[in-house]
């Protein structure tokens, strides 16, 4: 039996929606998040070092990391039916936007959460306006244009495709969800990118997206 190490409002919520979607049976261990710095509980590490979610077990076997859980699961319980047959574009397509979104979509998004913290985290009354100031500046002149560029990128990319592969939801739809999901929620998509934000309400109307909701609990971006 698979089990999920859940982390409440986590990127472990698209691994809950993968399952659903391949109507494998698992269960959820909850783990919940320190209120105050939001870092996942110290028992997640006896699950994996890092101590990060999201992380499975499957017998014996310990996969950590969203993108290479969604391939484990793929390969080993999909049937192939959320991967496309292994060669040519639509394979590269697909290892393309499975590897994107952590590796190139993540890092800045994470960097403007870090520094909009950094504002509101508590220090010296006279430090904080020098702090803001940084803060500030550093979105708007460095972390602002490079999530435009990413997102305008991805925008034009859903103009033209329904789903990250084309006609047909795949694992990298899976991969995708979160990064897109915390830029609409977090209002850093807007009126101006319409493509993501639909594709977004046409995951979030799927039947497996939504029993994975319910099963997982609390989730911010949906
Ligand atoms: N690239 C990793 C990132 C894992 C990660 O940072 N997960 C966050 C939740 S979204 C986490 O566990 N945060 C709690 C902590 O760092 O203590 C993946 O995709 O699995």
């Amino acid at each position: 039996m698979i089990t999920v190490h859940h982390l409440n409002n986590s990127r472990s919520q698209r691994i809950l929606w993968m399952l659903e979607e391949l109507g494998v049976p698992y269960e959820i261990q909850r783990y919940e998040r320190d209120p105050k710095t939001m870092l996942a509980p110290a028992s997640l590490k006896k699950v994996h070092p890092l101590g990060k979610s999201p992380v499975i077990t499957d017998g014996d076997l310990v996969v950590a990391e969203s993108g290479a859980i969604i391939e484990y699961l793929a390969h080993t319980y999909g049937k192939d039916t959320l991967l496309p047959e292994s060669g040519g574009q639509k394979w590269l397509d697909y290892t393309y936007w499975l590897h994107y979104a952590e590796g190139s979509l993540m890092p800045p998004l994470l960097m403007r959460l870090v520094f909009e913290k950094v504002k509101t985290s508590p220090m010296p009354f006279f430090i904080k306006p020098v702090a803001k100031g940084i803060a500030d500046k550093t979105n708007k002149v460095f972390i602002g244009p490079m999530i435009k560029t990413h997102l305008d990128f991805v925008e034009s990319h859903l103009a033209k495709n329904t789903w990250f592969l084309g006609d047909n939801l795949s694992a990298a739809d899976i991969q995708m969800s979160f990064p897109l999901e915390a830029s609409v929620a977090r209002g850093i998509v807007g009126k101006s990118r319409p493509n993501i934000t639909a594709w977004v309400k046409r995951v979030h109307a799927r039947t497996a997206y939504q029993k994975g909701l319910e099963k997982g609990g609390d989730y911010d971006f949906a």
